[in-house]
């Protein structure tokens, strides 16, 4: 697909010129002003009130120097960021990530498709995302702990519970969020719901630490069974083996899917006997491991060295659970090949552009990325709402909103692609049905 409209044309150009070194920003900018250009067309306004101008400049980016004393007392420095995309329906809203991966191109992109992810929950969240370039593998918990104080040092004067709410994302689950609480506790005085994805003991939701997993196979269920199908049955592999990928396998599992694959960014486990998940949690979760110990313990199963071969495993359905840019067009095109008929995305962009398109053009049913894993930032929003109310509310009472949430995306999506011409693309009705939200509210607030 191509940009047509002459006003979208230019805008993309002043966003190229503006960020020239930001690839990912780039590709995603351009793939949500391609979806949306029917919803311009349609409606002038956007255009003379300079709603789309604003939309795609973030509202402030935010960069800094994260300095730790690791256990040999060795000094080094790490580069972090917020980047605070849209304030339009709520406060910012987003995780933290902590990979070496992390520039602010990365945290750019991730910033921009949280505010469309964030207005499909439906909850008033908008959107922001951070991170450092610091990698926590191999780090002592007082290093991690010490970064962390570090980072929030710095981070605390940019956020707050009615402002900005931070969470977490690769590399960071509760026990940096447990560091990173207590530190802006001890900055500010305030015992306050600043952070999502808490520890129970202090603020935090029951199941917040499965949403996003569980949130994807809700979405993926009712994507299936509207198009007849189901998970029971069928033959599932999983990329990534972090809490997004745990928490989807245990729950494709729980709807009758047998889940044969998991990696981790060195290699893939395949056990056709089904993969054993409270072995996965016990190396990932308690040892901190790394998945080729799998095949220590289970004769049956095989490792392979290098993470994208798992796309090589025949499936019928593909959940990539990792990172962006894990599905290249050659692995959607290998997956194709080998007749999965349904991919969807616990990742934030985790299939390249091609490879998307290469789906939808052999009917592969395709759930997007920031509707299918909306999931986990709607916990985390329904964390701030309990946090608000000083209460807590059961793991069935959460489970239950958060399928309900996920059951509505679906719908919210699948009927926007239908009513703005393209029928059956989630991937445009998503984009569609995001800013439609953003931007109403946008033009009711004026030029801010
Ligand atoms: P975790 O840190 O818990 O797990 C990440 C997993 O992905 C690990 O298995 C990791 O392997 C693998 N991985 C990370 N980077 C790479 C890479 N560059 N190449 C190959 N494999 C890699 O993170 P999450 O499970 O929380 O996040 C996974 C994805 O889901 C991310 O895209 C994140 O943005 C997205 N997401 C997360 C949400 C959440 O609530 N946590 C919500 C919505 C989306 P290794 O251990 O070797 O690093
Ligand atoms: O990408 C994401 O949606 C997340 N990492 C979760 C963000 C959050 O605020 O819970």
């Amino acid at each position: 697909m191509a940009l047509k409209n002459s006003y979208l044309i230019d805008l993309m150009k002043t966003v190229e010129s503006r960020n020239p070194n930001d690839k990912q920003f780039l590709i995603t900018v351009r793939s949500v002003l391609e979806s949306i250009e029917p919803v311009v067309e349609a409606r002038p306004e956007l255009i003379e009130k300079g709603v789309l101008e604003m939309f795609v400049e973030p509202e402030r980016v935010i960069k800094f120097r994260v300095p730790w004393v690791d256990d040999a007392g060795k000094v080094h420095v790490n580069r972090g960021y917020r980047v605070q995309s849209n304030s339009a329906i709520g406060p910012y809203k987003g995780g933290l990530r902590l990979h070496p991966s992390v520039t602010e191109d990365i945290v750019k992109f991730l910033a921009f498709e949280q505010t469309l992810k964030n207005s499909l929950t439906t909850l008033p969240i908008g959107g922001g995302k951070g991170g450092s370039d610091f990698d926590p593998k191999g780090k002592s918990d007082m290093e991690v702990m010490r970064f962390c104080q570090s980072f929030m040092t710095e981070l605390y004067r940019h956020i707050g519970p009615d402002t900005d709410v931070p969470a977490g994302d690769i590399g960071v689950g509760g026990r940096e969020i447990g560091y990173l609480y207590g530190q802006y506790k001890r900055l500010t005085g305030d015992y306050c719901g600043v952070l999502t994805g808490k520890g129970l003991t202090f603020g935090g939701s029951l199941a917040r630490t499965e949403a996003t997993g569980y949130g994807l196979c809700y979405f993926t269920e009712e994507m299936l069974n509207a198009a007849g199908k189901s998970f029971k049955g069928t033959t599932v592999v999983i990329s990534g083996s972090g809490n997004v990928a745990i928490y989807a396998n245990e729950k494709a599992t729980q709807l009758g899917a047998k889940v044969v694959a998991m990696s981790d960014s060195n290699g893939y486990i395949y056990d056709p006997d089904g993969i054993d998940l409270a072995c996965v949690k016990q190396i990932k979760e308690v040892k901190r491991g790394r998945i080729k110990e799998y095949v220590d313990s289970h004769p049956n199963a095989t490792y392979t060295e290098g993470c994208s071969g798992i796309w090589s495993v025949k499936c019928d359905i593909a959940l990539p659970c990792a990172t962006q840019n894990e599905i290249s067009l050659e692995s959607a095109n290998t997956l194709i090949a080998n007749g999965c008929w349904c991919v969807s995305e616990g990742a934030n962009m985790p299939t390249v552009m091609d490879g998307i398109e290469a789906f939808q053009k052999a009917g592969v049913l395709f759930g997007p990325a920031k509707a299918a894993n909306a999931g986990g930032v709607a916990t985390s929003a329904l964390e701030m709402s309990q946090n608000s109310q000083r209460l807590s509310w059961t793991f069935d009472e959460v489970d239950a909103k958060l399928k309900q949430i996920m059951v509505g995306i679906y719908h919210n999506v699948a009927d926007a692609a239908k009513k703005y011409g393209c029928e059956g693309n989630f991937e445009a009705g998503a984009n569609i049905a995001g800013f439609l939200k953003v931007a109403d509210a946008m033009l009711a607030q004026g030029v801010v």
